[in-house]
This record gives structure tokens, sequence and C-alpha cells, in this order.
């Protein structure tokens, strides 16, 4: 019998989930290239995706704004002039909102839908799928673009609802923004997000204080404004210009270090340091110095040397300083900086090393930690994301047999190439884990390309599933694995293996290997007629 309170089924090629750099790129591949009936569903408001979200004071990306784009179409490439080296967060999201218009891509987008559930219908061979609203979708290839970093952390300290002031997380900023201007105000975390909003807060707040757990190795930004004929530059010999970006390891622009620091001599060394400083961008500083800072303790040693030299001729008050100089590695993601240490320096300014006064919780006034009570007026969180797998899980995804991903995923991330888990056929994650660990837009938009021609490629052939093997996942896992253990970056505990949530299960949940590697892994896949994917035939969904 057919239940009469449920809405209609709306039958599609495609349901993308995410309306970010990922979702939009997907969209145009299937509608505009393909010709494929697909929608985009995004919870939030707006496109945009992590941009949407993070509209905190200072927010930009810390990757040049001219490769944090699409590169897929020329003239889109050449009419959008990015103003400066960094993008700042309105003018990411202006860029997205563009291409969506552009591209017509918002009659097939729809806001404010929250997806809670996504189940394979094997007898339809199709994902149905739910939202929070009752919608339903019946969909061949269910496409997900939600993002690394996008399921907000937020640790709970006791009390907060007793406090009268107010309370916010950079990854779930309000639309209107907040005047801090001579106002009190708390920041919880120094992580990339953190080091912005301190920057760009302590210039207008009456008091800041960051409550810090770790110090960061952060390197100075050097933003400034981009020569619109640089852009056309680039636009002249677009093609070119990204397939050497992409075939890098980390997908920026600058010249990738091919010499180890211990091949050198210190004076040279400290000339090479000393340039990338002046130069800025810490993805530059930990590639582009030597090619062994993220693999070799020894050269680590000498770059997080440079780094705390720096810190420590900014930064006056002498324990100001000791409680802002890292000890450990600098091994985690590599930060930079609009004058960080200098905000750090200002009078207005303190910090609280909560490791030696760890917070205890909310009072009316502000915050107690073990050394006494802060008073303050707002306390805003830059404590990261549950990353990676934490906007998955909260979904009920359902493979095979009933399969649910997080139980598939409880020890971690799996999945071949990062797109594919075994037992959810159909089911590409872009920029999913276990994947590459790089600069966005352009490997996001490179897969989008891969996953399309995969599509196009199972339409021509009559396919009805494509299914990554059990084997091909494992493989793919034990390499990610492998590589991994090749570098220092699994030696912290930060969000790239799920240890900055109490619980969670440590991963590996990066390939390490570079994305040009990673390329060529896919492209090899692809040419080998997607070899490590079952490919079933058409009989099953006719039959329905
Ligand atoms: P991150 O890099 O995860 O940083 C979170 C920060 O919050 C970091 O300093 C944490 O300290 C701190 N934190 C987290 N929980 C607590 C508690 N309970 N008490 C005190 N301090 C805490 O997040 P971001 O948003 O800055 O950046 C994430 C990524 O987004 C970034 O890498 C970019 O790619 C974009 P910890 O270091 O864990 O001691």
């Amino acid at each position: 019998m057919t239940d009469t309170t449920k809405k209609p089924v709306e039958k599609l090629d495609a349901l993308i989930l995410g309306a970010g750099f990922a979702g939009l790129a997907m969209l145009h591949k299937m509608q505009n290239k393909l010709g494929m009936k697909a929608r985009v569903l995004d919870k939030a408001g707006g496109v945009g995706g992590t941009w949407y979200w993070n509209r905190y004071p200072g927010a930009r990306s810390d990757t040049e704004s001219w490769v944090y784009c699409y590169s897929f179409d020329p003239a889109l490439y050449r009419e959008w002039k990015w103003t400066e080296r960094y993008p700042r967060q309105a003018e990411i999201l202006a860029y997205l909102e563009h291409v969506a218009d552009r591209f017509d891509l918002r009659r097939n987008i729809r806001l404010n839908a929250l997806v809670t559930s996504a189940h394979w219908n094997e007898r339809s061979q199709r994902w149905d799928i739910e939202t929070s609203d009752g919608d339903r979708f019946a969909a061949r290839y269910f496409i997900t673009g939600l993002g690394l970093l996008s399921a907000a952390n937020k640790p709970l300290f006791p009390g907060e609802e007793t406090f009268r002031g107010r309370v916010l997380h950079t990854g779930n900023w309000p639309t209107t923004p907040v005047d801090f201007t001579g106002k009190r105000v708390g920041v919880i975390g120094n992580g990339s997000t953190g080091v912005q909003v301190v920057v760009e807060t302590s210039k207008v707040a009456g008091h800041l204080v960051l409550f810090q757990r770790t110090p960061q190795y952060s390197v100075p930004a050097r933003n400034h404004p981009v020569d619109p004929a640089f852009l056309d530059g680039i636009a002249d010999n677009l093609e070119a210009y990204f397939d050497r970006v992409r075939r890098s390891a980390t997908v920026f622009a600058f010249e990738e270090a091919r010499q180890g620091a211990m091949e050198v001599s210190a004076d040279e060394r400290e000339a090479v340091y000393e340039k990338a400083w002046q130069d800025g961008g810490g993805f530059n500083f930990m590639f582009g110095t030597f090619s062994d800072i993220a693999t070799n303790r020894e050269s680590n040693a000498t770059a997080a040397d440079f780094i705390r030299r720096k810190i420590a001729a900014v930064i006056s008050d002498p324990e100001k300083r000791e409680i802002m100089t890292p000890t450990d590695l600098y091994a985690r993601r590599p930060l930079c900086d609009n004058h960080f240490y200098e905000a750090i320096d200002r009078e207005n300014v303190s910090v609280v090393d909560v490791r030696k006064a760890p917070i205890v919780g909310f009072t009316e006034n502000g915050i107690r930690t073990a050394d006494g009570e802060i008073a303050l007026d707002y306390v805003i969180f830059a404590t990261g994301f549950d990353a990676v797998t934490g906007n998955f899980v909260r979904i009920d995804i359902r493979g095979r047999d009933g399969l649910k991903l997080r139980d598939h995923w409880a020890q971690g991330p799996r999945a071949f190439l990062g797109l594919s888990a075994a037992g959810f056929p159909n089911m590409f994650s872009l920029y999913g884990p276990p994947g590459p660990f790089t600069n966005q837009p352009p490997a996001i938009e490179w897969q989008a390309e891969w996953v399309s021609e995969a599509i196009r490629y199972m339409e021509e052939h009559g396919l009805s599933t494509m299914e990554a093997t059990r084997e091909a996942e494992q493989g793919w896992l034990d390499e990610c694995i492998r590589i991994e253990a090749m570098t220092l970056f699994g030696k912290l505990d930060w969000w790239v293996s799920g240890a900055n949530i109490p619980g969670k299960a440590k991963a590996v949940s990066f390939y390490m290997g570079g994305f040009g590697a990673y390329m060529k892994h896919a492209e090899a896949c692809a040419e080998n007629g997607y070899s490590g994917y079952a490919l079933a035939g058409a009989q099953a969904a006719a039959a329905e």
C-alpha cells in the first residue's frame, strides 16, 4: 500500500551533496557536460560550502587566489579578477555565487535541505535519499562534496548556559557581522582559524585573551594586491599552467624543493629559509624550501629552529614568548599569517596556556581557568572540526545489505582513491577520505572530471553499477598508511588523524604522496577500464 503521508519521490540521475567547490563543479559536469538530471542539496542558506559558513573576522584562504579557483573554463578564469594574493572569504563566496549564476546551476540547487539518509536500494539499483523535511529522491548516482572541514568541533565546558556574554564558533558564524570594538574577547584555539581571528579581532577589541593549548609554527603570509595583467598571463596559458600545478605534490603555484635540508651548508640553509620567510606562505615554507622537512626529523628541526628564532624576535614579553614558542615537530598543517606574533605582542592581547591553567568552565562573567576568572563579553571557539569523516557519519548512509558507512568507517575511513567505498555502489566522494592532502579547488575539479568520465563510461557501456572492490579499497588504504609512515605528519595529535576529537579512532585519512602521484593512480585506473572497480550490467535495473 502506498504511504500517502510521504512526499512523492523525485527521480534523478545524480544527487550531489554540498554546494561548495566540489558540488558546484560536479553539478556543472553532470548538468552542462553530460546533460543529465542532477541536483545539489545543501543544508546552508546559500552556495559556497566552507565559505558560506566561515565568515569570522579575518577569514581568508592561505592559498594564492590564482590557484584557489577552477580552471575548467578559460573565459571564467579570464573574467574573474582576484584582488589579493590571498582571497578574503567574501571574495571567494562572491566567486562561487558567480560560478553558480554563470553556469546556470541554481535551478538545480536546493538550499536549506538537510540530507538525513541515503540508502542503496538493491531492487531499483538507485540511492533512496531523504531530507529532514521529508523530501525524497531516487538517484542512480550519489556524489558527496561534503568538505573535510565542515562539521564543527565545539568542546563542551560546564556552565556555558550561565554565561551572560555571547558564544560564537568560527565554523558557524552569523551572517550579520559582529562588532568587537572595545569588547573583551576570548578566543579558544590557535589553528589556522584562531590565528586569523586573533590578528583581526585584536585590532579592535578592548582586550583579547587567547586560550592556547599547543603553540604553533606560523610564518608570514605576505599578502599583497594582484596585478590583473599577472592573471591574464596565466589565462593565456591556462591548461598548461594548471597541469603543472596539479602534477606537483601540494597543488600550489610555487616551485617545490628537490633538495634535502641537510644537503646544504648551515649558511645556505639559513638563506633559503630567510628567502621563504620574506616570500611568505606556509606551504611554501614547508615544501618550497627543502624536500624533506615533512619527512626527516633532522631537517625538520632546522626549520623549526628558524621559526622559533623569528618568533623570539617579535614577541617582547618573555612570558608571552615562552607560551607562544613551539617545541615539538613542525609537522602540522603549515600555517601563515598576517602579523600574528605582532598581534600577540600587542598590549591589549594576553595569552593563557591552558595546559598549565586548564579551562574549568564558563561563569556568568567569562571563563574560569585553574588560575582564576577572566571576564569576557565574547568567547570565540576557533576549535576546528570533526574533520574528514565527521560530515559523513552524521548522515545515515547505507550501502549494500544495509551496510552503514559509519560502521564501515568505525576504525577510520576507507575508500578506493578516496572516492569509492566498497559496498557503496555508484557513490563517489569528491575530496573524500583517504584522499589527497593539497590545495583543494584544482584537485576537486580534477576529481569531478574523473567521476563524470566514469559516469559517461557507465552510460556508454550500459552499466548499472560501479563499485570499488574490497581488495582495491584495502590496497589503497595500505598505500596511504605506507606513505604516511614515511612522513612526520602522523607523529603529532591533530585533525588529520582524528586525534582532535576525544574518543574518535585515530586513523590514516590522507594520501600523502602528492596530487601528481595521485593523478597517476586514478588515470591508470580509468585507462585500464576502471580497474579496482566491479562493474555490473544493466539487467537488474531493467527488471525494475
Ligand atoms: P584546528 O587546526 O583543528 O585548530 C583547533 C584549535 O583549537 C587548536 O589550537 C586546538 O588545540 C584548539 N582546541 C581544540 N579543542 C580545544 C580544547 N578543548 N581546549 C583548548 N583548545 C582546544 O582548526 P582550524 O579551524 O584552525 O583549522 C582547521 C583547518 O581548516 C585548517 O587546517 C585549514 O585547512 C582550514 P590543539 O592544537 O589541539 O592543542
